[in-house]
């Protein structure tokens, strides 16, 4: 029989054009929650950095359970093995292939492995290539990242993860800044076979549809809480 939500060796992202990421740190009231869930994203995205704590982060997860339609995918993208949760459709587990603290390429995922094994649904995992090119990014500086010198090291940095590694999922991430189109765009033409997501400050239709003309995926976080209605605006159509 078929389990549900078994994506070994699928990937769980294809066909989902926009992701929602809510932050278990940051405040939504519960219609705003309401109106995110049914606003017809993709999915949804439990995830951050900051702040990120067991008791908010299972908060969250309850408050989304309750309230999303039943066909709505929920993934929570683990930075703490002490925040996760059974149960969600699936795990994206962020590796961040231009941080320069080794912690954040496979200690933590070492450590975490060691301590649960036994216990990790496997087939809901998936791994994401993180590439931070936003160096104002808490994420960039909690994982010591390296800028790229220059448009071809992005590149470089890509085509690792993608060709070399071949990472199912490349993540370009600037968040909390609109990023650079060309490059997302010469990303996706050096890896068309690579599942490209794209992140950072899209406020409007108009960038949604600008970044997601190259990037398989746009995910979109912080507009949510400075107005959501703009927000809301975000979502592309499956
Ligand atoms: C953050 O890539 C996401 O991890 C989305 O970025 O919060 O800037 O929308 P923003």
């Amino acid at each position: 029989m078929k389990k549900r939500n078994d994506w070994t060796g699928k990937n769980m992202l294809e066909k989902i054009r926009h992701l929602f990421k809510l932050d278990p740190a940051r405040e939504l009231s519960d219609p705003a929650l309401s109106r995110v869930l049914h606003s017809g994203t993709g999915g949804i995205v439990i995830g951050g950095t900051d702040g990120i704590t067991r008791e908010n982060t299972e908060r969250l997860i309850r408050r989304v359970r309750r309230e999303a339609p039943p066909h709505l995918p929920l993934f929570l993208e683990v930075s703490s093995y002490e925040a996760v949760f059974p149960g969600m459709d699936g795990y994206l587990i962020p590796f961040v292939l231009n941080a320069t603290d080794p912690y954040w390429i496979l200690g933590a995922h070492v450590a975490a492995v060691k301590k649960t094994g036994l216990f990790i649904p496997w087939e809901k995992i998936q791994v994401e290539g993180y590439i931070i090119l936003n160096p104002a990014a808490k994420a960039f500086q909690v994982t010591k990242a390296h800028l790229p010198r220059d448009e071809e090291e992005a590149l470089a940095y890509a085509e690792t993860g993608g060709h070399l590694l071949r990472l199912p999922l490349l993540y370009l991430e600037y968040s909390g800044r609109y990023g650079d189109p060309a490059l997302v765009r010469k990303v996706k033409e050096r890896l068309p076979e690579t599942h490209l997501l794209y992140g950072g400050g899209i406020t409007s239709r108009e960038e949604a549809e600008e970044m997601g003309r190259y990037a398989d995926t746009v995910v979109v976080g912080n507009i949510l809480y400075e107005d959501l209605e703009k927000g809301l605006s975000t979502v592309l159509p499956a």
